[in-house]
């Protein structure tokens, strides 16, 4: 049952009352800055523009093609791996894909995947309130980078004890990669694809060790524009009281995750879109073709009828490619 009154709304969390609360929203407050994560991310993101001018003038097609395979594998690392499998559970997964979409995962480098799913759960328990650890209400770089360069908000700590993890922390797959993360996330994200191709074709160490990083930057920020642009501009067919929209743009660059008020909506439909969506969606086709060979099995979706339903009842009147609806 949502909160409905100031009364419910100013509960401290505890667990007999956790399904009444809801956070404040956008409160008044100190920014504590984490001086390393701005060091780190800055020099990421100058290191991965030099990459680019690389990319244009001295890189091997070979590697060029190469980091664009690792750039698709990761984000199906994040697509399919932490958000639609392990965060929303929204099909099921057996051992041999969960290990692929787990090194997948790491390739992708957002944290232990663990900590992803806590965070991305919180995410749409408490959506655009301080409890939400990417609250796009205090604006686009907040909800975009700006919530990874400051410590959290006491709320998402406060409130985060109480969400449900208990599947997450039981998953032998999730709980190596997190305890390996070190040594783990260092291989496979920035060790091996600079190694490969200085190794295998010959590719200069400079060029390779910028691309690296391109292609890491390039992931992250294609997953950013999921909480910030795809929380602030495009249409919303299926929930207008909601931030989230709908984004071409951001789904081209997420395989398939910028429908995000049509995934708000329905965080359990595996396709994170309405049927008709799967053009832009290559994280679907992924794992339609894992279930054709019964890997992926149990998949979730929602009857059409209740889309429209829902979408008639309290939908912005816009279609799913954002156009008006013939009345
Ligand atoms: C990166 C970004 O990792 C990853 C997220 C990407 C965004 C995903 C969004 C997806 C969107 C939508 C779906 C689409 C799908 C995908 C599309 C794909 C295209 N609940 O965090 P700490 C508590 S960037 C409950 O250190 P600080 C907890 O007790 C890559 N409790 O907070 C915790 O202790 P422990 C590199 C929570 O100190 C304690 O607080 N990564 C929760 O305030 C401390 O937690 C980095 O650079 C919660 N949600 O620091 C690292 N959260 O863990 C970036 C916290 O022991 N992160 N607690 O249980 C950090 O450095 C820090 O987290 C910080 C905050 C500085 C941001
Ligand atoms: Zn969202
Ligand atoms: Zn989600």
């Amino acid at each position: 049952m949502p909160p409905n009154t100031t009364e419910e709304r100013c509960l401290e969390p505890t667990e007999a009352n956790f399904e009444k609360l809801i956070a404040p929203q956008a409160a008044p407050r100190k920014f504590q800055i984490v001086y390393w994560n701005l060091l780190t991310f800055g020099y990421g993101h100058i290191a991965a523009l030099y990459g680019l001018y690389l990319a244009f003038t001295q890189a091997m097609w070979t590697s060029i093609f190469f980091y664009c395979t690792l750039f698709v594998l990761a984000m199906i690392g994040v697509t399919a791996g932490a958000h639609r499998l392990w965060t929303h559970r929204a099909y099921k997964a057996k051992m041999p894909l969960q290990i692929i979409l787990m090194f997948m995962n790491t390739l992708a480098f957002q944290n232990s995947a663990i900590d992803w799913v806590r965070d991305h759960r919180m995410h749409h328990r408490y959506s655009d309130t301080d409890a939400d650890p990417h609250n796009a209400t205090r604006g686009f770089f907040y909800s975009h980078v700006g919530w990874l360069l400051v410590k959290k908000h006491e709320e998402v700590k406060k409130r985060g004890k109480f969400i449900d993890m208990s599947d997450i922390y039981a998953n032998p797959v999730l709980r190596f990669q997190k305890k390996y993360a070190i040594p783990f996330i260092g291989s496979v994200c920035f060790l091996l694809p600079t190694l490969v191709p200085v190794f295998c074709w010959g590719e200069s160490l400079k060029v390779a060790w910028h691309m690296c990083l391109l292609r890491y930057i390039t992931n992250l920020n294609a997953t950013f524009l999921v909480n910030s642009a795809a929380h602030l501009w495009g249409t919303k067919p299926y929930d207008q009281s909601i931030k989230a929209v709908q984004n071409k743009i951001v789904s081209f660059f997420a395989l398939g995750e910028g429908f995000h008020n049509y995934h708000h909506v329905f965080p359990w439909d595996y396709r994170t879109a309405e049927l008709g969506n799967n053009r832009l969606n290559l994280t679907t086709l992924f794992i339609d073709f894992f279930a054709k060979i019964g890997w992926a099995y149990d998949l979730k979706t929602v009857p059409e009828e209740a889309i429209e339903s829902r979408a008639n009842k309290t939908g912005d009147g816009t279609d799913l490619w954002g156009k008006i609806k013939a009345v």
